[in-house]
């Protein structure tokens, strides 16, 4: 389906994903997992997940280039769709992510959605975005509840994608997000914590389904 919709799923119980995953996986873009998923599934909640949705692996990864090419290859055997890393570690390191990752679309985060990112990561936007550029990365994480800095991250880098969080349970709106750059929007409290999720998701996906930046 031609969907602009990421729900990032994060929650303790992989019965729930799975049966989350069967339920919504053909009306949206992708899942989005994170640690809570793997550490109590371990990296297989990848392969099961993706019988339903495309997933992304959204580990933040951000170490030594060796530490983080493990880390790509074994999210890449389990079939992952994407998988989301810091651009902050270095170029080195971003570099062995995208080399191990092989044909799993990488995201770097070049700016973040919380009030504490202005403590230091927004205060280096055009470095991560040099650095993620050079990296040949797929595409960026920039906040869909900042739309001061979305709209300088997709002038920097007009041609990547961007993909936004921040958006309900954050403050953002899905359809200013999409009309500032971002091609997709990640939602997560937003539909998993509303008693009618699945139809969380259509109506977020009838916001944004027509617009274009
Ligand atoms: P929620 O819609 O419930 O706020 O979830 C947002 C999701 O996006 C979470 O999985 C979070 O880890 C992720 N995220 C974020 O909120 N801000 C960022 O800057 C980067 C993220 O990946």
């Amino acid at each position: 389906m031609d969907s602009k919709l990421v729900i990032a799923l994060d929650v303790f119980d992989a019965d729930f994903a799975v049966y989350f995953a069967r339920m919504i996986g053909r009306e949206i873009f992708a899942i989005k997992i994170n640690w809570p998923l793997v550490m109590v599934r371990g990296a297989s909640i990848i392969s099961e997940l993706s019988q339903y949705s495309r997933v992304i692996c959204d580990l933040k990864i951000a170490d030594i280039p060796n530490t983080n090419r493990l880390i790509a290859e074994k999210v890449a055997e389990n079939g992952a769709w994407g998988v989301i890393s810091h651009a902050f570690a270095g170029s080195d390191s971003l570099k062995a992510v995208v080399e191990a990752a092989k044909n799993v679309k990488v995201f770097s985060v070049v700016a973040m959605s919380h009030p504490g990112s202005g403590d230091l990561i927004s205060g280096s936007l055009e470095d991560l975005v040099r650095i993620s550029i050079e990296a040949d990365v797929y595409g960026l994480i920039a906040p869909g509840n900042d739309l001061d800095m979305l709209k300088r991250v997709k002038k920097m880098a007009p041609g990547m994608k961007i993909l936004s969080p921040g958006i309900g349970a954050q403050g953002g709106s899905a359809s200013l997000a999409i009309l500032n750059g971002s091609d997709y929007v990640i939602v997560g409290r937003s539909v998993y914590d509303d008693p009618d999720p699945l139809m969380k998701a259509r109506e977020f996906n009838r916001e944004i389904s027509n617009i274009k930046h």
